[in-house]
């Protein structure tokens, strides 16, 4: 199943495809005639993560695999921290949906562009973010694959649609990318399941910690909200998931995936404890497990 034309917004894309319009990547800092555009033809995956130093690492590592391949650096740096390096892009999307929806509504177009509005080509492409989260059950250091994206509410995310109502959004991640993630790093050792995600607007607030500057639950509010994520399938909360699912399903893209290591264990407490040490080797985890399967497919 090719993507969904008909939710492709294509009377302003292909208008630019067409050169009758430049397109203003505003937030990567380039426009659809940037000389960068014809080098990153070959664009196969697209990596996204919160920080902008990961992003860095992340090309870092890809190049030095890929012969010192070379790495392209987008102009801007003051919103999202961007790179290309052998049929990779690399990109921050800072923390929250808000913030990290610029950034996927950017990257459509651009690799729309980027593919001359090839929707065969278009779908070629993998996107994942690598990521942290708050473990439900789980201790620090699991990788969690998500199989869906909802929010705290458990509803799907959700936005105006302009006509006085609500879109609901599609937050299912494609379950035989999470299979094949998972079968990619088989014998790794590094303990991986996969689940339903939760992504909030707010760390404190709408996690329920009670460690937060404002806190609106009390103990016994809490602990009924983790438990009923729990009971629901929900193995981790984070801040981005369920919008970038969304946004990728409503152009019907077929290869996606977020893959986040939990922080903490949530059943246990709100604070995130861990020693710079153990945090480093959490974190490590997760890029690990994406980068095994990157090598598979790019
Ligand atoms: C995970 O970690 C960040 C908050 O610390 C946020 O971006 C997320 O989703
Ligand atoms: N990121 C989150 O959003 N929540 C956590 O508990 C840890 C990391």
């Amino acid at each position: 199943m090719p993507l969904l034309s008909e939710n492709i917004n294509r009377d302003f894309l292909d208008e630019v495809v067409a050169g009758e319009l430049v397109d203003s990547y505003y937030h990567l800092g380039i426009t659809s005639t940037d000389p960068l555009i014809e080098r990153m033809r070959d664009l196969r995956a697209v990596v996204m993560a919160g920080s902008g130093p990961r992003i860095d690492e992340f090309a870092r590592q890809w190049s030095s695999e890929h012969g010192d391949a070379e790495i392209l650096v987008f102009p801007k740096e003051e919103r999202f921290t961007t790179r290309y390096c052998a049929g990779v892009l690399f990109i921050s999307h800072g923390m929250g949906m808000p913030s990290a929806s610029i950034a996927v509504q950017e990257l459509m177009r651009l690799a729309y562009f980027v593919k001359r509005g090839d929707l065969d080509a278009l779908d070629e492409i993998f996107w994942v973010r690598v990521g942290t989260s708050g473990g439900v059950g789980l201790p620090g250091g699991t990788i969690v694959l998500s199989t869906e994206g909802v929010m705290a509410d458990l509803q799907p995310y959700r936005l105006l649609d302009g006509r006085g109502g609500y879109h609901q959004f599609d937050g299912t991640f494609p379950r035989d990318i999470v299979e094949a993630i998972i079968a990619a790093n088989d014998g790794s050792g590094i303990p991986i399941t996969a689940g339903r995600t939760v992504a909030t607007n707010e760390f404190f607030i709408e996690q329920f910690r009670l460690d937060g500057a404002i806190r609106l639950a009390d103990a016994a509010r809490k602990t009924e909200w983790l438990a009923w994520l729990d009971e629901n399938g929900v193995r981790n909360i984070e801040m981005e998931g369920a919008m970038i699912a969304a946004y990728l399903n409503y152009w019907g893209f077929s290869r996606f995936a977020m893959v986040c290591t939990t922080l903490l264990n949530r059943l246990e407490g709100d604070q995130v404890h861990s020693t710079p040490e153990e945090m480093h080797d959490f974190v490590e985890r997760s890029g690990q497990v994406v980068f095994t399967y990157l090598r598979t497919i790019a």
